[in-house]
């Protein structure tokens, strides 16, 4: 392939794969020239009757969500989605997910993969970082209504053209335009997109977003090619194959439930999909029963949850099916990682990922105490992981120093992040992932912390930045800074340490409620605020979060003893 078709369709403020190692990736055999659209429909063609997709009461085989993605990809275009534009879809574990971006996948228009969490300040920045056309949203969800919250978004973005419902579709008296409904942007039955309008492999795919350590939620751009290799090789490596049941506990649009091996590496594997609407014990090991799953992935907190009730007898259902159950996102303590095989029945398998690429797995045949103690190795041969000291040099065998990563899946740079990237990124092109690990002889790598300004909490990363300067814009506020606090549960928490400006009065449950009302995700919200006088320096006369994190952990010793 010539540079310029490397390049495929070109979206400004990507940085490319340099031309030579892209080369490289194909010579290896790691980029195939597929993408996702063509991947579906291979599927398709192979075995139209096998069930692809169990979702509530929908069951879809290959076949039906074939037709089903050509008739969105169709109806997408007719309403003035073209091939390029951004669709900031926000959806749960429901069928018509899979359909919508598997339709904007075939018309090379980019999915950005929002969060059900999110809110007005989130969606309100993807769409505009993004230039989104679209947003798709579905149906209300207890006492929250994405219409509401929807039409917000359109006040706020006036670029928007488009805002579909999977479900109910009626518009809010306060927006600006009206919605259109799913059911309406679909085309007649036996609708194709036109060919001109697929993607090349080599063109940005979606954006998927970063845990980020900045102000604002950074985007990450994968491509077909690339990220096909993920899928084609977790599946591999997690043991699933056509006769595998996935099942996304997770919200599915999240990157391990997509990609590791996810929904996507499912598909990929023409095995079987279920959408879990809740990662309550009793929906989804009852889930796990009643559709034979064989291998599902969820975060620390959930796993403690799921061995509690399968140890206590409050769920008693059949899991003789699950084979394999991945725990990701945050750091799985080896002493309940010791407690999956003996309750569960089955083989733990520890992920260790990012959405900006590199993932690592234990291996199923691992010995258990490896499986227990490590976070796997890189899935890739060519994988490169480095752990360095503060001036980039490497760190002593065995010694814990800062992660970076490069290889055949881990992205070149952020979406329109110039700077950042500057700073994200190596001269040599490594990645920093902001994660402290020590690496062993073996290739094994072991997460002890992080250096990036981030709170992982229980798997939902929050940057500290983001929180801090919705605090500041409290007018009692004069500093603010954010830091994680120690959790039985879930393993971090946030705690918000506030000094006020002179003479005005704030108090904590105010200051919670005003970060709430910028329409922030709730787990962004401090668990704690402490005002003080003054924060704790550093010889250089930064803020010491490295003294904030041991204060607050001191304060909560008396309560938890
Ligand atoms: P993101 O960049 O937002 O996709 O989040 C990826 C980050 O999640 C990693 O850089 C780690 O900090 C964290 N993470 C993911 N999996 C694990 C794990 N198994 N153990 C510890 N941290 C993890
Ligand atoms: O936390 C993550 O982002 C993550 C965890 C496990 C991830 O992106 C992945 C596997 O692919």
């Amino acid at each position: 392939m010539s540079p310029e078709q490397d390049a495929g369709r070109v979206l400004d403020g990507v940085v490319p794969w340099p031309p030579a190692l892209a080369e490289r990736w194909r010579a290896l055999g790691y980029w195939r020239g597929e993408t996702f659209g063509g991947m579906l429909r291979d599927r398709a063609i192979d075995h139209p009757d096998r069930l692809a997709l169990v979702a509530g009461e929908d069951r879809w085989t290959y076949g039906e969500l074939d037709a089903r993605a050509d008739r969105l990809a169709v109806g997408f275009r007719s309403i003035g989605v073209a091939p390029g534009d951004r669709v900031v879809v926000q959806l749960g574990n429901v069928a018509a997910f899979v359909e919508i971006v598997f339709g904007l996948f075939r018309i090379g228009a980019l999915p950005v993969f929002a969060l059900p969490p999110h809110r007005r300040t989130e969606i309100v920045s993807f769409c505009e970082q993004a230039e989104a056309v679209a947003y798709v949203i579905g149906a209300r969800d207890g006492a929250f209504d994405p219409r509401t919250l929807a039409a917000e978004v359109q006040r706020d973005v006036p670029g928007l053209a488009h805002v579909v419902v999977a479900g109910d579709a009626s518009t809010p008296p306060h927006a600006l335009r009206p919605f259109v409904s799913l059911e309406s942007v679909r085309a007649p039955a036996g609708a194709t997109p036109a060919a001109e309008d697929a993607p090349q492999p080599s063109d940005v795919a979606f954006l998927q977003l970063s845990g980020g350590s900045t102000g604002v939620p950074k985007l990450i751009p994968r491509t077909h090619d690339e990220y096909l290799y993920t899928l084609r090789r977790s599946a591999e490596v997690c043991g699933l194959d056509g006769e595998g049941v996935y099942m996304a506990t997770l919200p599915a649009a999240h990157n391990f439930p997509l990609s590791s091996p996810g929904i996507m590496g499912a598909f990929h594997a023409g095995s079987r999909v279920v959408l879990a609407p809740s990662p309550d014990p009793d929906t989804a090991l009852g889930l796990i029963a009643a559709e034979g799953v064989t291998i599902t992935g969820i975060v620390p907190p959930l796993a403690l949850v799921w061995l509690d009730a399968v140890e206590a007898g409050t769920s008693t259902h059949d899991l003789s099916s699950l084979r394999v159950l991945q725990v990701g996102g945050a750091k799985f303590s080896a002493e309940a990682a010791r407690r999956v095989r003996p309750v569960l029945g089955c083989t733990l398998q520890q992920v260790f990922g990012m959405a900006e690429g590199l993932v690592c797995y234990t291996g199923l045949d691992d010995d258990e105490e490896t499986i227990v103690t490590t976070q796997g190795r890189p899935m890739a041969e060519h994988d490169e992981i480095l752990a360095v000291d503060d001036d980039d040099e490497p760190v002593a065998d065995g010694d814990v120093g800062s992660l970076l990563t490069r290889g055949p899946y881990t992205i070149q740079g952020y979406y329109r992040a110039d700077e950042h990237n500057a700073r994200a990124f190596t001269p040599d092109g490594w990645y920093r992932t902001g994660d402290l690990v020590r690496i062993r002889r073996d290739g094994r790598v072991v997460v002890e912390g992080r250096d990036k300004d981030q709170i992982n909490r229980g798997g939902e990363k929050i940057a500290a930045e983001e929180v801090e300067n919705h605090l500041l814009a409290h007018p009692a506020v004069h500093d603010a800074a954010v830091v994680a606090m120690p959790d039985p549960y879930l393993g971090e928490r946030t705690c918000a340490f506030v000094v006020l400006r002179e003479g005005a009065s704030a108090r904590a449950p105010e200051l919670r409620r005003f970060v709430r009302e910028r329409g922030l995700a709730e787990f962004k919200v401090p668990d704690r605020v402490e005002l003080v006088d003054a924060f704790p320096r550093t010889n250089v006369g930064k803020v010491s979060k490295k003294d904030l994190r041991a204060d607050i952990a001191r304060r909560l010793e008396p309560a938890d003893t």
